[in-house]
């Protein structure tokens, strides 16, 4: 990494690892020139970094013309002017830091409102960018077919044990297909537009501060998976991720409940920046969003359970089995609301 700080002409005083993502590898770092945000981009999900490059590029130029005020996390150049760095084999970026803090679990419904704001604002300022102008850096990410597919597949050809005891949660899942025809309706129709979309609003991607003395929500991060898509994986993260006071490790479903104040929270700070762009079709499939993440994340998890944790990879013996319990209880859970 030292020669990769050189490129950017920093004194690195530290580096300290930051332990938010499954995908990459995330550092922040303090030099003499100021504090920065340094990543390694996993390129075996990735497998075109320069399309992320260009994308965030892209709308960093976007709102810098258009919204000068909006916090962002630009990408910051090398003194050659690069903002990705090919290294030995692996890829590498920085960011400029700003000052914040994620949170894994949210604790009351003024942080819900307020992240469900920062998330809704983001589609909003890029409104006139030119949505095709994106390319795509995981073909199909949140195409629910793909994912039902993949989740099919496991059953055929996964680890003949871990499918073996995991009847239940298969039968649950199978049992839920009506979500996927649900999908299938809603993308064919016309009045569901594609946006620019984060595909990634779990609640730990956006930073909030104290502005003023008051906890607020500050600005959105991790614009990997920022692409043309559809609005409810959005607000379905955030519904997956905001609504329960604990997170997707969580093994003790008891503890794995949805609180209907802060889903009344959510739709505010969202609608507050989206109500006028949505059209009726879409605001008629706002709940379904959380069942389509929700449903799709426990797909995920249990599909590469039985692909032996080859995508999301496992601490512990068994950890995306006990992540697929957790969603399979936050889907039952989040149907109560309706
Ligand atoms: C991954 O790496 P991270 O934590 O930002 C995943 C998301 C999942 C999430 C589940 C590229 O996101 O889609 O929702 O884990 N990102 C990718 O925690 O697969
Ligand atoms: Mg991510």
């Amino acid at each position: 990494m030292e020669e990769i700080f050189k490129l950017y002409g920093w004194n690195v005083i530290n580096r300290i690892p930051i332990h938010q993502g499954l995908i990459n590898s995330t550092y922040s770092i303090n030099t003499t020139q100021g504090d920065f945000i340094f990543q390694s981009i996993n390129h075996h999900v990735f497998k075109t970094p320069s399309a992320i490059d260009n994308n965030i590029n892209a709308i960093s130029n976007f709102v810098k013309k258009q919204d000068p005020h909006y916090l962002f996390t630009h990408l910051v150049p090398t003194n050659e002017g690069k903002t990705l760095i090919e290294w030995e084999g692996g890829y590498f970026r920085a960011f400029q830091k700003i000052d914040g803090y994620a949170l894994s679990v949210l604790e009351n419904e003024n942080q819900v409102e307020e992240a469900a704001k920062q998330f809704s604002k983001f589609t909003q300022v890029l409104k006139g960018f030119e949505v095709d102008l994106l390319q795509d850096t995981l073909p199909q990410f949140h195409d629910l077919n793909l994912r039902y597919h993949q989740f099919t597949a496991a059953i055929e050809n996964g680890d003949a044990q871990r499918i073996e005891s995991t009847q239940e949660e298969i039968s649950f899942l199978k049992e839920h297909k009506k979500l996927v025809d649900i999908y299938d309706h809603f993308i064919k129709n016309k009045e569901a537009k594609k946006r620019v979309t984060h595909h990634d609003t779990k609640i730990s991607n956006v930073l909030f501060n104290k502005v003023d003395g008051v906890e607020a929500a500050i600005c959105v991060i991790d614009l990997d998976t920022v692409m043309a898509g559809h609005f409810i994986s959005d607000v379905g993260d955030m519904c997956r991720t905001c609504l329960c006071a604990v997170s997707e490790e969580e093994k003790d479903l008891n503890k794995v409940k949805v609180d209907s104040k802060k889903w009344d929270a959510l739709k505010k700070g969202y609608l507050h920046n989206m109500e006028s762009e949505l059209s009726h079709f879409e605001l008629d499939h706002f709940f379904y969003s959380g069942q389509f993440m929700i449903y799709m994340q426990a797909l995920r998890f249990l599909t590469d359970h039985l692909n032996r944790d080859i995508y999301y990879g496992a601490k512990y013996d068994g950890q995306n089995l006990v992540r697929t319990q957790n969603q399979i209880r936050l889907l039952e859970e989040y149907n109560k609301l309706a």
